[in-house]
C-alpha cells in the first residue's frame, strides 16, 4: 500500500497508517513537510543586496524557517520496518538522510537544516507494530519555536532564540502548575513545557 502526503507549516501531526492500530505490511509511505512561506528567504536576500548593507545579513539569517519534528510515540518492528527522515524535499536521497529509525525507543527531536523535511516509512511483508505519532512545527533557525501561552495566563518574553528565557504568570484566581521559567536550549528544545494555569478551587478538591 502507498500512503503519506505533502504537508505545510506552521504545525501539524503525522501518524503511521491506522494509528493507534497496527500499520500494514508492505507499507510505503512518504511525507514531505514544507514551511508556510518558502519564498521568504529569497525575499530577504534581495533586500540585503539592494541595501548593500552587510549588517542587514542578521535578520536574514534569523528569519529562515526550518522544520522541527518531535515524536510522541514510536514502535516499529526492529530491524525490518523503518522510518527514514531526511532534510529537504528529495525523498530517498541518501545524501540527505538525517536518521533511519526502527525499534521501540522514542527518537530524539529531529530538526531540519532547510525549509523542508521528508519522511519515508517502509514496512516488510510480515509482523506489524503500533507505529508512530509525531508533531511537526515550523521554527526560526536557531530557535525553539513558539511554545504558546497558557489559558488564563500570560507570558513575559517574545523571542524564541537560543538562550532566550520566557516567564509565565497566571491570573489571580489561578495557580501556575509546571515551570515558571523556561529557556531555549541549543538543541532547539525548551528546557520545560509551557505550564498550566489551574483554578485554585480545583486544586483544593
Ligand atoms: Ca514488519
Amino acid at each position: 500500500i502507498t500512503c503519506g502526503s505533502n504537508l505545510r507549516g506552521p504545525s501539524g501531526i503525522i501518524t503511521s497508517p491506522n494509528y493507534p492500530v497496527q500499520y500494514e505490511n508492505n507499507a510505503h509511505c512518504v511525507w514531505v513537510i514544507t514551511t508556510t512561506d518558502p519564498e521568504k528567504v529569497s525575499f530577504f536576500l534581495e533586500m540585503i543586496h539592494f541595501q548593500g548593507e552587510l549588517t542587514l545579513f542578521l535578520p536574514f539569517c534569523s528569519n529562515q524557517q526550518i522544520i522541527k519534528l518531535r515524536f510522541e510515540e514510536f514502535d516499529l518492528e526492529r530491524g525490518y520496518d523503518t522510518l527514514t527522515v531526511g532534510d529537504g524535499g528529495k525523498v530517498g536521497d541518501t545524501r540527505t538522510v538525517l536518521y533511519a529509525l526502527t525499534g521501540s525507543s522514542v527518537p530524539d527531536l529531529v530538526v531540519s537544516m532547510s525549509n523542508q523535511m521528508w519522511l519515508h516509512l517502509q514496512s516488510d511483508e510480515t509482523i506489524g507494530s503500533l507505529g508512530f505519532k509525531a508533531l511537526y512545527q515550523e521554527i526560526e533557525k536557531g530557535s525553539c519555536g513558539d511554545p504558546g501561552i497558557p489559558v488564563y495566563g500570560k507570558r513575559r518574553g517574545t523571542s524564541f532564540l537560543h538562550g532566550d528565557t520566557l516567564t509565565f504568570e497566571c491570573q489571580s484566581a489561578f495557580e501556575l502548575v509546571g515551570e515558571r521559567t523556561i529557556t531555549c536550549q541549543q538543541n532547539n528544545q525548551w528546557s520545560g513545557n509551557k505550564p498550566n494555569c489551574v483554578c485554585k478551587n480545583d486544586l483544593k478538591s
